[in-house]
C-alpha cells in the first residue's frame, strides 16, 4: 500500500504554514477516497481555523490590556500634574504663611526689646531715685543727729527744743526764730502729753496780747482745742496775763496765763515737712 502525504496551506496571524497528514493510498482515483480526502481537508481546514480564532481573542485581550495601561498611565500623569500644581500652590501659600509668621515674630521681638529697654530705663530711674532718697535720708539723719546733739528732740513730725535758761515770752520766741523754729503750737492730745513730759514751767506759742480773751497761736491760727488748767485763763488782778505757759502739773490740763514779762523756760518747735 502506498502512503500519501496530504498538505494544507494554512494562514495564521503569525504567518503562513503548511500542515500535512500522511494517509494510505488505496485508490487515488477512487471518488470515495477523494471525498474522504476532501472531508479530511475540511477537517484540517477547520482545525487550522481554530488557532486563528484564538489569536483574535489574544489580540482583543492585548488591546484591552494596552487600553487599561494607557488609562492608568493617563491617570498617573494627571495625578502627577495635580500633585505638582498642589505643591506649587502649597509652596506659595506656605511661603505667605511663613512670611506672615516671621513678620509677627519680628514685630513681637521688637516690642519685647522695646519693653525691655523701657523697663531698663525705669529700673535705672528707680535706682537713681532710690540712691537720691537714700542720700536724702542719710542727710536728714545727719542733721537730726546734729540737732539732737544741740538738745533737740524728735517727736511725731517735729523737733522740740527746751531751753536751759529762762527769758520773757518775746525773748524766748526770738530765740526760737533764730533757730529756724517758733514757740511750740500744741494742737493734739499726743503733743500735749509730750510737752508735759519736760516737766518745766515753759512758754508755749499762745497769746491774747492783740485782743484780750482771744487766744491765738504764733502762726496766727485761733485756739480751738485747749488744755487750760482749772480756773485758767483767769488773768491776775492788777496786771495783764497775755502769754501762756505749760506747767508740770500732775493733771493733764496744765496751761496757765501769766504776764509775758516773766522769766521762764521755753519750748521751741521745728516742724519737719
Ligand atoms: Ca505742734
Ligand atoms: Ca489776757
Ligand atoms: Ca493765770
Amino acid at each position: 500500500m502506498e502512503l500519501l502525504d496530504i498538505c494544507v496551506d494554512v494562514e495564521k496571524p503569525s504567518g503562513r504554514c503548511i500542515k500535512c497528514k500522511t494517509e494510505r493510498k488505496t485508490d487515488i482515483n477512487s471518488s470515495e477516497n477523494i471525498y474522504e480526502n476532501e472531508d479530511m481537508l475540511n477537517t484540517l481546514e477547520t482545525n487550522t481555523m481554530e488557532p486563528a480564532v484564538s489569536g483574535a481573542g489574544n489580540l482583543n485581550k492585548s488591546c484591552r490590556a494596552a487600553a487599561v495601561s494607557w488609562v492608568m498611565l493617563f491617570l498617573l500623569l494627571a495625578g502627577l500634574i495635580t500633585l505638582a500644581v498642589l505643591l506649587v500652590k502649597c509652596k506659595s501659600a506656605c511661603k505667605m504663611e511663613m512670611d506672615l509668621l516671621y513678620n509677627n515674630l519680628t514685630r513681637e521681638r521688637n516690642e519685647v526689646q522695646m519693653q525691655n529697654k523701657n523697663l531698663s530705663e525705669e529700673q535705672d530711674q528707680l535706682q537713681n531715685r532710690f540712691e537720691d532718697v537714700t542720700n536724702e535720708r542719710n542727710d536728714v539723719q545727719k542733721k537730726l543727729q546734729a540737732l539732737q546733739s544741740l538738745g533737740w528732740t524728735f517727736f511725731s513730725q517735729s523737733l522740740y527744743y527746751v531751753s536751759s535758761v529762762q527769758k520773757s515770752w518775746n525773748e524766748s520766741r526770738d530765740d526760737c526764730l533764730q533757730k529756724g523754729a517758733d514757740l511750740v503750737i500744741i494742737d493734739s492730745h499726743e503733743e500735749q502729753e509730750f510737752t508735759r513730759s519736760f516737766k518745766k514751767s515753759s512758754w508755749i506759742g499762745l497769746t491774747d496780747i492783740d485782743t484780750e480773751g482771744t487766744w491765738k497761736w504764733v502762726d496766727g491760727t485761733p485756739l480751738t482745742t485747749s488744755y487750760w488748767a482749772v480756773h485758767e485763763p483767769n488773768g491776775f488782778p492788777g496786771r495783764d496775763e497775755d502769754c501762756a505757759e505749760i506747767i508740770p502739773y500732775i493733771l493733764f490740763k496744765s496751761w496757765n496765763d501769766v504776764s509775758c514779762n516773766f522769766k521762764k523756760f521755753w519750748i521751741c518747735e521745728k516742724v519737719i515737712s
